[in-house]
């Protein structure tokens, strides 16, 4: 759907909400690669976003997650003397009464207040904001530590399950519906030498030597709200994902993303490689923010978080580009590929410089529990 056409149904949406007040403008918002978000100008500012329906197939139940986890979140941030207004999601109602709109179209239309005075960030422009959002991303899983895990849906089935993405991979090489295959030889062949990253947490998890615990999933730099003023991590966004999953993954998404010192879709790969002084400001900051809770295994395997991440990333974007470019949104001919790309850089360079990724872990641990 063109943008105009998509920006007609957001205004017919908007007016569903009555708390968008006078809307004075419209327009599209941020750089997220699923939901169609659009800021919503009006007596009091909201995130107005038409959820990926590709995607996320049951869209109550993704509300029924965000209701659960934000309210449970507001009661924490309550009793710690916070503004729950600011350090999570308020989901508006409708004036259906319900978390969502659905159009004419049968499109799920949501509203979030407006983060004010805040900003996520493309890419780390200052380390510190860095270590802040590795704090929020770790204090997170922390204040969900005692919620309800068997209550969440599951909205995404095997979003982190490396290895039935991996599986997926395989059949869209040999189904090869676009004829795109033979420009990315290489690639596929990157990936199908690493296949045992695709096993290694699954496997971890299934003998029961990692727990499970409910994780955000998405922590991407540009899901985190930094305060404007304060330079703090104030308010984790995003929640469609936050499901039942592993710690080393929310860590290893992170780094994949934000310890590169090239953008994800980076042409130029000479640009492209895990910064090990970000690796160490992150990994400071999410210990920090995991507050002594991980265990010793989950501490040992953060750097395999961040190498299967970028593996996963990485084969989801070749699938994706082998398959039409149907899930990501893409800006350019070959974006999912570029993509895709930069993901075998960063793994390749994590493999060079392993040992150095697991000494930074252990530096850092051994500094945090001396403070604690
Ligand atoms: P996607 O799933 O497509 O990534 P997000 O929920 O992450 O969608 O939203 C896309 C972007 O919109 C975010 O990266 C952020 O910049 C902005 N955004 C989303 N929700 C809010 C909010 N409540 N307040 C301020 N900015 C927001
Ligand atoms: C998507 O929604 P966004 O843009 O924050 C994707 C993540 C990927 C990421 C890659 C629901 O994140 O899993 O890691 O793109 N989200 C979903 O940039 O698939
Ligand atoms: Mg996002």
């Amino acid at each position: 759907m063109e943008e105009k056409e998509i920006l007609k149904w957001a205004k017919e949406a908007a007016s569903e909400f009555e708390l968008a007040g006078n809307v004075k403008n419209i327009r599209p918002y941020g750089s997220g690669h699923i939901n169609d978000t659009f800021l919503v100008e009006g007596e009091k500012d909201c995130i107005l976003q038409r959820m990926n329906r590709n995607i996320f197939t049951k869209p109550e139940e993704v509300m029924d997650n965000i209701l659960g986890v934000t309210t449970f979140l507001k009661k924490k941030i309550a009793e710690a003397g916070g503004d729950e207004l600011r350090e999570t999601l308020t989901v508006l109602s409708a004036r259906n009464g319900k978390p969502f709109y659905r159009d004419s179209q049968g499109e799920y239309w949501r509203m979030y207040y407006l983060i004010e005075d805040a900003v996520s960030y493309d890419r780390v422009e200052r380390d510190e904001d860095f270590y802040e959002s590795a704090l929020a991303f770790g204090n997170f899983q922390q204040l969900l530590a005692d919620y309800p895990a068997e209550t969440l849906h599951e909205t995404i089935p095997g979003f982190h399950d490396t290895k039935a993405r991996y599986q997926v991979f395989l059949d869209a090489v040999e189904a090869d519906v676009c004829g795109r295959a033979e420009n990315a030889l290489e690639e596929i062949e990157f990936f199908k030498s690493r296949k045992e990253t695709a096993c290694v947490l699954g496997d971890l998890l299934a003998e029961g030597k990692m727990p499970l615990r409910v994780t955000h999933n998405d922590t991407k730099l540009n899901n985190i709200m930094v305060d404007k003023e304060t330079r703090k991590g104030i308010c984790v966004i995003d929640l469609d994902t936050v499901m039942p999953g592993l710690a080393v993954n929310d860590f290893g998404d992170a780094i994949r993303f934000g310890a590169s010192t090239g953008d994800e879709d980076e042409k130029d790969l000479s640009k492209v490689s895990c910064d090990l002084r970000l690796f160490r400001i992150y990994t400071e900051g999410f210990l920090k923010g995991c507050k002594g809770n991980l265990t010793d295994m989950e501490v040992a395997m953060l750097p395999m978080g961040a190498k299967v991440m970028t593996y996963e990333n990485g084969i989801r974007f070749l699938t994706d580009y082998l398959q039409g470019d149907t899930y990501f949104k893409i800006h350019r001919e070959g974006h999912n590929l570029d993509r895709c790309r930069t993901q075998m850089k960063l793994v390749a360079d994590m493999e060079k410089k392993w040992k150095e990724l697991e000494e930074i872990v252990r530096e850092c641990q051994e500094a945090e529990s001396k403070m604690r």
